[in-house]
């Protein structure tokens, strides 16, 4: 709804946050309504809405766009939310404000009920930015000037979305334009610090990439894994396993009932070991690490490195984004690839992450898999087998879809030192999300395969898979539950590699061969489902087919080769 009269009457209105990426606009939301929309110091970090119930209404924080008629799945979503907003709150950076205001621009030409928020104050003094705002009052619109991350501007913005005196309606676009360019005159660059040619050099900057993943492997494969992971899992053999399997035998005796709580796939036993014990240590780890990388600013540092080798791929550096958040966990790269301009690049992202991005969780597991096979010539492999693939898919997918690939545009935020605040709060969110999807369907699948292994249906396939598993893949025949629990879930399936590993002390080419085909597996049930509703059934089942031959033909080659 623009230029809202019949709303002050109303006194419920939809309230929209909308400006352009990284300005503050979560941060805003998250001090207006006190939830919390994530934050990151990178361009593209809501690809969704997040809403909140207020006193006034509703208050809605939209992804960021840089014009109204940018043609990304998120200016879709911000378009559809600004429709039907009674006012729009426009947050506008105070360090890049000049570029920002062209948004509101077009926000006040289009005749939205606007309030101009420029946020980021602190930083605009911090860099010395002076801001002419006698002249930005000529744009005839509300000015606030907020610090959203201190909470700093929060009443105002409240008092003036509360306030009768809000909608300004025909305003004169004219004299906005000549302010507006007025405005532009008085660029106030920010100069770009010592740190970023550092992190951009083409030797130094591939030497921060190199030592952030080594600092990652040493934190997760050997800190994470190695002790803490270690320490719980002994901690919950000798204390609760034991405990927890008596009681519930003395209770139903020795049956089904039992085995589904405590018997080898059981959920008490099973599912709460994997989950607490061994994914949840792995998943605040690489989540905090995340955290860190994403607050800081570092991220679209990263994308300018890679650039070259994306758009090799066919993807410009915005594809960094989605593929970094897919090694967290598949669905969230997946969503994430909102933020790219066409279906093609949404495409071969998509698919990159579903054939070649292992998860957190899986990560951990490998990570220790590899730790124990101690050989750096496995870890050089297994990288090379991975980007080789990753490469190959993503050339052919260039070569054979249709459409182009954009632009890479994608603004230096400045580099911050990250608020352990953020942090904090961030990873854990995330973790209470994973924590909430893992329970229920690990504890459903582990129902399932209990029922399978009482009534000889996991022998029968391990039967009837004994020829891939044992013949071409050179496995234990067990192995054939990883394909069973893959189909729900890798980050279970790694675990059942793992188990067999211990039980059967593999050898370094078994384990090896595992890590290999469970990184290429089909993705998980809730990957695919995402996949299919954001581009489609066909992709979805043409990518669960491939990723699945892919897995066990690279792994049948693997297992020949090392
Ligand atoms: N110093 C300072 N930092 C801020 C302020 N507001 C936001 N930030 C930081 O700016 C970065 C971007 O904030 P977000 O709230 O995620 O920005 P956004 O507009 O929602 O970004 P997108 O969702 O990507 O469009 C984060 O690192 C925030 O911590 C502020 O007032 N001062
Ligand atoms: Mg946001």
């Amino acid at each position: 709804m623009r230029c809202c009269k019949d709303c002050l009457y109303r006194r419920r209105y939809k309230v929209a946050l909308v400006g352009n990426p990284n300005v503050g606009k979560s941060s805003t939301f998250n001090m207006l309504s006190g939830k919390y929309a994530e934050v990151s110091n990178y361009p593209g970090t809501s690809i969704a809405v997040a809403w909140s119930k207020m006193d006034f209404g509703i208050l809605v924080d939209t992804p960021g766009i840089y014009d109204l008629n940018e043609q990304t799945k998120v200016a879709e979503i911000t378009r559809k939310h600004l429709e039907n907003a009674d006012i729009v709150i426009n947050v506008v950076n105070a360090l890049t404000l000049e570029r920002d205001l062209k948004l509101t621009m077009q926000l006040l030409e289009e005749n939205y009920n606007v309030v101009l928020v420029i946020n980021q104050i602190d930083q605009a003094e911090k860099h010395g930015k002076q801001i002419n705002y006698a002249e930005l009052e000529q744009l005839g619109i509300k000015i606030i000037k907020t610090i959203a991350t201190k909470g700093i501007g929060k009443d105002e913005i409240i008092r003036e979305i509360t306030s009768d005196g809000l909608a300004i309606c025909g305003i004169n676009t004219h004299k906005a334009n000549v302010c507006l360019s007025n405005i532009s005159l008085q660029r106030s660059p920010v100069s770009s610090s010592r740190l970023d040619k550092f992190f951009l050099h083409p030797i130094f900057g591939w030497g921060a990439v190199v030592f952030i993943l080594y600092a990652l492997f040493i934190f997760l494969g050997i800190f994470v894994s190695g002790i803490v992971v270690d320490y719980l899992v002994d901690l919950m053999q000798q204390h609760y396993v034991p405990v927890v399997t008596s009681t519930i035998q003395n209770f139903f005796g020795n049956n089904l009932i039992s085995d589904i709580f405590v018997g080898e796939f059981g959920i008490l036993t099973m599912v709460v070991q994997s989950i607490i014990g061994i994914l949840l240590p792995l998943i605040v780890g690489f989540y905090i690490i995340m955290a860190f990388l994403e607050d800081s600013g570092y991220i679209p540092r990263m994308a300018i490195l890679t650039k070259k080798f994306f758009n090799f791929l066919g993807l410009n550096g915005d594809a960094v984004i989605p593929i970094l958040l897919g090694f967290g966990c598949s669905v969230m790269g997946t969503i994430s690839t909102r933020i790219l301009a066409t279906r093609k690049e949404r495409i071969i992202a998509t698919s990159l992450i579903a054939i070649a991005v292992p998860c957190a969780a899986q990560q951990g597991i490998i990570f220790s898999m590899l730790a124990k096979v101690n050989s750096f010539g496995y870890w050089l492999a297994y990288i090379g087998i991975i980007l080789f693939l990753m490469a190959v898919s993503g050339i052919v997918m260039n070569r054979f879809l249709p459409g182009a690939m954009t632009k890479f545009a994608m603004e230096l935020p400045v580099l911050r030192v990250p608020s352990i605040k953020n942090c904090y709060k961030k990873t854990l969110y995330r973790v209470r999300d994973f924590l909430l999807e893992t329970f229920p369907v690990f504890s459903i699948s582990s129902v399932f395969i209990t029922v399978l292994y009482r009534y000889g249906a996991l022998n029968w396939l391990e039967q009837k898979l004994s020829w891939m598993v044992e013949n071409w893949l050179q496995l234990p025949s067990a192995f054939s539950n990883v394909f069973v629990m893959g189909i729900v879930r890798r980050d279970m399936a790694s675990l059942e590699v793992l188990n067999i590993s211990h039980n059967f002390s593999a050898s370094n080419t078994q384990i090896f061969t595992s890590v290999i085909v469970i990184s290429l597996f089909v993705p998980c049930i809730n990957a695919i489902v995402v996949i299919s509703k954001e581009l489609g059934w066909r992709l979805a089942t043409f990518l669960w087919g491939f990723t699945f031959v892919l897995s066990v033909f690279v792994g049948g080659i693997v297992s020949r080769v090392f």
